[in-house]
């Protein structure tokens, strides 16, 4: 019998194994995401908001396959805004994708393609269907980091294009020390 080739810990988020990708996004890459432009330019640009590991065992556009991935979004604010990812639409429109709290404490930002948004709260064990044709964006609203699983379609691909130019119809910020959708 052969031993397991991939591992993930269910504490740390950690995948360790071959075909293990991690790619890191700093505050300059999320130019445009936060509502105080000021407070972004007064920022250090250089930091890390958020990692995404992947278990990239198919060529991405491949029908068939699934990724697997962790990310861990680092806790922090441009003004009152919490750190977040850049979110997406999938390419291929029709295609989910599950998502599972590991860590932390966050909103998951759902957006139809008419604009229509709305936040289900993340933390250790929550379980989050994402059906096709809905933008996803992670936000951590708490003080550690957050840890979130997914598992999505390798065809799925990822479309930025539509969120940098429209956005997330609603936000999450810092309002008397609790997080309040906007
Ligand atoms: C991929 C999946 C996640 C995100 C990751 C980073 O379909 O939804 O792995 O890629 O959370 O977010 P973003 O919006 O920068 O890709
Ligand atoms: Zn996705």
């Amino acid at each position: 019998m052969e031993q397991a080739k991939l591992f993930m810990n269910f504490q740390n988020g950690l995948l360790q194994g071959q075909a293990v990708q991690t790619t890191q996004r700093v505050l300059k890459d999320l130019k445009g995401c936060f509502s105080d432009s000021e407070a972004f330019e007064e920022s250090d640009l250089s930091q890390i908001v958020y990692e995404v590991q992947i278990h990239a065992r198919e060529t991405e556009g491949k029908e068939g396959g699934l990724f697997w991935g962790v990310s861990c979004v680092y806790p922090g604010k441009v003004g009152n805004e919490y750190f977040m990812t850049k979110g997406h639409f999938h390419l291929q429109r029709d295609t989910a994708e599950y998502y599972f709290g590991i860590q932390g404490e966050g909103v998951l930002l759902l957006m139809d393609e008419s604009g229509k948004c709305r936040g289900e709260k993340v933390k250790a064990g929550s379980l989050h269907y994402i059906p096709g044709k809905i933008a996803h964006r992670l936000v951590n609203s708490g003080n550690g980091n957050l840890l979130v699983g997914a598992c999505w379609p390798s065809n799925a691909g990822h479309d930025y294009g539509s969120i940098a130019q429209n956005g997330f119809s609603k936000r999450v910020f810092c309002m008397d020390n609790s997080p309040k959708l906007v």
